[in-house]
């Protein structure tokens, strides 16, 4: 049986399409996440970036890997029901943790963020992972997007650097160029959103956000697990995340130690 937040269908959508929503994941955790990015921005750790040109308005924050110093993720990462929905939305006997992630985009940003895939980016392989995005303001606009079926394309997406948009790694042939979802008629899922619920979207799910032209903040938590078949890979530069001296090789099952295995059946 899924757990309670999901449908039979929904796990089939997440296989076939590589994202659905889910309602609620986070809903009895948003002040406790609310605490954490406030944490989280006023003590910004290595790796905290701002990814807008000069003259471009609003502001558009993230950072990541910042769940065992912010005690409010790690409290959530370890109370809510995200491990075992992953488990069961990636068809997974487990869920690992990857890495939390705050995105935060100030009223009047209107930079979107670029599409992208975020697998190129990482150090891992498999079909068993999941990103859960979750808003902790109402969205209406401000929204993430995901093209239904990407994570099944045979080509990764060349992943480039969001702010100087130069490419990630060097050999820009072992991957397709970014499309235009829209201008190509893609099908791309956007949802209107509560605080607490949450996108879920495979590693391979290619995704990007609209700029946030409200009034209002788009503070946003991501929390990344992997599954059974998960497995270190290496990449042709640093990834991002980049976790200097993980000491892993090629084909190993993420470290635990670092990686906590959060869900097992
Ligand atoms: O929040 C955003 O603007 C983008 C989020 C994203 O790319 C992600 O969570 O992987």
């Amino acid at each position: 049986m899924p757990h309670a937040l999901l449908t039979p269908d929904d796990i089939a959508t997440y296989q076939r399409d590589g994202v659905v929503v889910v309602r609620g994941l986070f809903a009895d955790h948003v002040e406790t996440l609310r605490d954490g990015v406030a944490r989280n921005m006023a003590e910004p750790g290595p790796y905290a970036a701002e990814n807008l040109k000069a003259g471009e308005g609003g502001r558009f924050f993230d950072d990541y890997c910042n769940w065992q110093r912010i005690p409010e993720f790690e409290q959530v990462i370890r109370s809510s029901p995200a491990a075992e929905v992953a488990a069961d939305l990636m068809q997974s006997d487990s869920a690992q943790l990857f890495h939390d992630h705050v995105l935060v985009k100030e009223p009047g940003t209107s930079k979107a963020t670029p599409w992208h895939q975020d697998g190129p980016y990482y150090f891992v392989e498999g079909r068993q992972t999941v990103s859960f995005w979750c808003p902790l303001d109402p969205v209406t606009q401000a929204t993430l997007r995901c093209v239904a079926g990407s994570h099944l394309w045979d080509k990764p997406v060349l992943p480039t650097r969001w702010l100087s948009e130069e490419n990630f790694y060097p050999d820009e042939s072992a991957y397709m160029p970014v499309p235009d979802p829209d201008a190509q008629g893609m099908d791309v899922r956007e949802w209107a959103l509560e605080p607490g619920d949450a996108v879920a979207f495979n590693y391979g799910t290619l995704h990007g956000a609209r700029g946030n032209n409200s009034d209002t903040r788009r503070r946003a938590f991501s929390l990344r697990l992997v599954g059974d078949d998960a497995r270190y890979t290496t990449r042709p530069g640093p990834t991002s995340p980049p976790f200097p001296g993980h000491d892993m090789e090629q084909g190993q099952r993420l470290r635990e130690d670092w990686f906590p295995v959060l869900f097992r059946r």
